[in-house]
């Protein structure tokens, strides 16, 4: 197997003839994949194949180990060059070319349409133009996290642990979000970043210009990186490029390079040069033969399809490496008394603060990612006790997503924190990539809901439980008071998969016990996902409730006992997922329910509670009280008032139905 480790200064020629065939059978491979399954992407895949060889024959990362801890990061951005992708891996022992071939884009398979991670050495799973540098870059902070010196910021340290190489399209480069990836790059000094852009001039609707003109190089140099400019298809040129990156022998050594290629896409097969029809066009089977006949590959078309319909019917389930975050001390929890004040968001700050002083002392453990509201997301005193785990990623959060969603699939507890409306709404597809990439981001949102109040609609976000509930990866919890948030602080820091806490803006008492003995939320009661609370007890209906309007459930609960000497049994629904049914069927046990929430209430605590009543075929009258239209700014105690969410809202409500 050819393994360079750029050790030669010049390749021989024995290497290139080597790498000749190399390139040969890959495409071979692309065309026999792309035809059998009738669907796919040779051209960028040929374009691309050069560079994807090369790569693998030199970074640190070998199929014997494709998940070592300080292996180089390969990740390709434009994921529908899988054929490109399998093909190269299969050269180089990660996986089988004909079983790569054979499974192509059948259901089942780890072989997918858009790269996928059961593929080893498949990094992170893309599809989605222009996400993966944010990805490479997180993971590029990662290797510098782990040669840090925890207590000074990493702008003033030099070492990473590995390096990360991030493969393009040109077309792709019209995504914003790649220039969000390039400053941050910059900024946390990430010289350890290669990345590539296939420049074949062609997209799907023909040339890059005629779709939207970019100045490609212009942008990446005036970012501040390092622009190696080469001819794509000359192996010793790219070679020459790769090793001068390795060896820092660029401009600015101190800062990430890029390789602008210019490729032709189609390389290789005369009749499909330069012609953008082959971005996403698969070749008929007499046309593919004569391209392998071209190429001088072996045509295994008729053995490969005969094997393809004879391959047995298979299930979801396939393989997905995890990489879990590290052990944490989550000390001991901190009580709020009932008798003062406090935000979530201050509880939430307190916690980590106390965590970044027991885990990061030595090493960094755990990164926070901030988007310039470092102060209203309360990270300053996390920021002070461990400055180099703290990345100000700006107002980008599509990248802030993305990074800091793959740095958490490096061994690093993540949490990133910004307004609900910005870490959830404006980014949900980078958040649901996450999911899908299994990462374990704890994505800590503060300012949710009209609690956010005079900032008004555009800030108040109702919509979070729904878009995460539409995923099948996030958890999502919503503290009802300073202690809860604390719990569930503690509870997600070091654990695997991803979290989202929402949390309002307000300032509110802590829950008290029934007997006014004492917080709820003493230090003796956790957080355990898929838990709901019985706050006050009551057989005369039940009032399900999140976030901030737990409290006014608790308060309504005394004034409908005031009222109609009832009691109503009053439920803390902190965990929307995993959700609580059993505490949903005893509530409906009562007769009535009224759910009540500062959020959509179709697409929140509300839906959530129709479908379960529905599924299990529990009969019960449902009210559901939430924001069930826009808002309006103005502070939150008008607001919770004209959606008669507040204490004597939900209590006119109660009383209503049950008189
Ligand atoms: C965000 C996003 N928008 C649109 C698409 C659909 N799409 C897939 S490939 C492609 C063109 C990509 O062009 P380029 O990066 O030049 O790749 P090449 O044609 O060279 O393979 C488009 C628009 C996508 N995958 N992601």
């Amino acid at each position: 197997m050819l393994r360079l480790a750029y050790e030669p200064a010049q390749l021989s020629a024995n290497h290139l003839s080597t790498l000749d065939r190399l390139r040969a059978e890959a495409c071979t491979d692309i065309l026999s994949m792309t035809t059998l399954a009738g669907c796919g992407h040779p051209g960028g895949s040929m374009s691309t194949l050069d560079a994807l060889l090369l790569i693998y024959a030199n970074a640190n990362v070998t199929a014997d180990a494709p998940m070592a801890p300080t292996r180089d990061r390969v990740i390709i951005s434009h994921g529908h060059i899988s054929p490109g992708t399998y093909s190269a891996l299969a050269q180089f022992g990660f996986c089988d070319r004909d079983q790569a071939v054979r499974e192509f884009r059948t259901f089942g398979s780890i072989f997918g349409g858009h790269i996928e991670q059961g593929v080893p050495g498949v990094e992170w799973n893309t599809g989605n133009l222009g996400q993966g540098l944010s990805a490479a870059v997180g993971s590029a902070i990662g290797a510098r996290l782990a040669a840090a010196d925890p207590s000074k910021d990493l702008r003033e340290q030099d070492g990473f642990a590995w390096r990360t190489y991030c493969l393009m399209g040109d077309g792709e480069q019209q995504k914003g979000q790649i220039s969000e990836a390039r400053r941050l790059a910059v900024k946390y000094g990430c010289n350890n970043v290669l990345a590539y852009v296939d420049l074949n001039g062609l997209q799907i609707g023909g040339t890059i210009d005629s779709v939207m003109p970019q100045q490609i190089v212009a942008g990446w140099a005036s970012d501040g990186w390092n622009v190696l400019e080469a001819d794509g298809h000359d192996w010793q040129a790219m070679y020459s490029a790769m090793r001068a990156f390795q060896t820092g022998d660029v401009a600015d050594p101190s800062k990430p390079t890029v390789i602008i290629a210019t490729t032709v896409m189609g390389k290789g097969v005369g009749f499909m040069e330069n012609l953008h029809k082959w971005h996403g066009q698969t070749l008929p089977m007499d046309d593919c033969r004569k391209a392998i006949a071209e190429l001088g590959g072996e045509d295994r078309l008729d053995r490969l399809a005969a094997e393809r319909a004879a391959m047995p019917e298979r299930g979801f389930d396939h393989p997905f490496p995890l990489v879990p975050p590290p052990e944490l001390i989550v000390g001991a929890p901190i009580v709020y008394p009932t008798d003062a004040k406090t935000d979530c968001r201050s509880a939430y700050g307190n916690v980590m603060k106390e965590l970044a002083g027991a885990n990061n002392q030595e090493s960094i453990k755990i990164a926070a990612f901030s988007a310039d509201l470092e102060g209203s997301v309360k990270l300053n005193g996390f920021h002070a006790a461990a400055p180099a785990g703290f990345i100000e990623g700006g107002i980008q959060e599509h990248n802030s997503a993305t990074a800091s969603g793959r740095l958490s699939r490096e061994g690093f507890s993540v949490f990133f924190s910004t307004f609900g409306i910005f870490g959830v709404t404006e980014v949900f597809n980078q958040q649901r990539l996450n999911g899908f990439n299994k990462s374990n981001l704890k994505l800590v949102c503060t300012h949710c809901g009209t609690d956010v109040g005079e900032d008004g609609p555009t800030h108040q976000v109702i919509d979070y439980a729904g878009l995460l509930r539409s995923t099948f990866d996030w958890e999502i919890a919503v503290p009802g008071d300073p202690n809860q948030c604390d719990r569930i602080i503690r509870n997600i820091a070091g654990r695997p998969g991803n979290q989202f806490v929402g949390m309002g803006r307000s300032k509110l008492h802590p829950i008290a016990k029934a007997d006014g003995s004492g917080p709820f939320y003493d230090g003796s009661v956790g957080f355990e996902p898929g838990r709901a609370d019985v706050l006050r007890e009551g057989d005369a209906g039940a009032i399900l409730a999140v976030g901030p309007t737990v409290a006014f459930a608790v308060k309504a609960h005394d004034l409908i006992f005031d009222k109609l000497g009832k009691r109503v049994r009053v439920v803390n629904m902190a965990s929307l997922a995993p959700y609580d049914g059993a505490a949903i069927a005893a509530a409906a046990a009562a007769g009535y329910v009224l759910t009540a929430e500062d959020h959509h209430p179709d697409t929140g605590l509300g839906g959530l509670v129709a479908l379960h009543l529905a599924d299990e075929g529990i009969s019960t009258r449902l009210e559901r009280a939430g924001v069930d239209q826009w808002s309006m700014s103005g502070p939150p105690p008008a607001i919770f008032k004209a959606y008669r969410l507040d204490a004597e809202g939900l209590a006119a409500r109660v009383i209503r139905a049950l008189t």
